[in-house]
């Protein structure tokens, strides 16, 4: 039996529904400070999110749907409206977190906490922009909370972002432990196929973007950590008798 030695949390849908509090109204705001008609609605933007990376996400938007876009004379090519209005959007997104306005979901401050006190380490390997990292936590968690995590594995810092490995590679690396003696946990079918085949088990909560995705592979598929008071619902894989996700159930589903 592996012992359980860290939990790894993807952050955007798995942490806080950021993709709907924060990074679609962001991208919206974005685009109409940048004169652009651009309206990325809940339901285009549930396809938009099959591509990770947020700048990727634009070129994508841009490519499939915009045939005939031509790039505004004030930016010199492509490149640099996108660099421009992920630049403006991350900040629109650090606001919103700052205004309280992304929460985390159910369960996640009771399970970090109690994998804290029980000397299980913590890592965060994810797509977004380190900056949303670090405003989403602050705002929820607190300014000390960054340093509860031994690895914060973020946006850039990989050259292929997820469905790749490497960001799930780059923390284990760093937390210099085998994938055995960790779990994962994730949102979407991308994060699933991004912690597979580093050998992490991985527990996947879904959301409304992405509970009709593939979860095959998953070890355990729930609607979210549930709390003492608002259990989860199992969706796939066996929870034992626990009604919200613990450090003992996470040792459990290593056994
Ligand atoms: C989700 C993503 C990110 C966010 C937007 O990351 O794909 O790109 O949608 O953030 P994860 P950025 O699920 O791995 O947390 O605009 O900063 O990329």
């Amino acid at each position: 039996m592996a012992e359980l030695k860290a939990l790894i949390f993807d952050v955007d849908g798995t942490l806080a529904e950021t993709e709907r509090d924060g990074h679609r109204p962001a991208f919206n705001q974005a685009f109409a400070d940048t004169g652009l008609d651009w309206d990325w609605t809940p339901e285009l933007y549930g396809k938009l999110l099959e591509v990770s990376g947020g700048k990727e996400r634009i070129r994508a938007y841009v490519q499939d749907y915009l045939s005939d876009f031509q790039v505004p004379a004030d930016f010199s090519d492509l490149d640099a409206m996108i660099k421009h209005l992920h630049a403006t959007k991350t900040t629109y997104y650090k606001q919103y977190a700052a205004a309280g306005k992304i929460p985390l979901r159910p369960g996640v401050e009771r399970l970090l906490n109690e994998a804290r006190s029980e000397g299980v380490r913590l890592a965060i390997s994810t797509t977004t922009t380190p900056a949303n990292v670090q405003a989403l936590l602050e705002n929820t968690l607190g300014p000390d909370s960054l340093n509860w995590f031994d690895v914060i594995a973020a946006g850039d810092m990989v050259p292929k972002k997820k469905p790749a490995p490497d960001i799930f590679e780059y923390a284990l690396e760093h937390l210099d432990l085998p994938a055995d003696n960790c779990l994962a946990f994730e949102d979407t079918n991308n994060g699933l196929r991004s912690a597979t085949p580093t050998g992490l088990k991985t527990v996947v909560t879904v959301n409304e973007y992405t509970k009709a995705q593939d979860f095959t592979g998953a070890k355990l598929v729930l609607s979210d950590l549930g709390t003492p008071e608002t259990p989860f619902t199992v969706i796939s894989g066996d929870a034992g008798n626990a009604t919200y996700f613990t450090v003992n159930l996470a040792r459990q589903l290593l056994a």
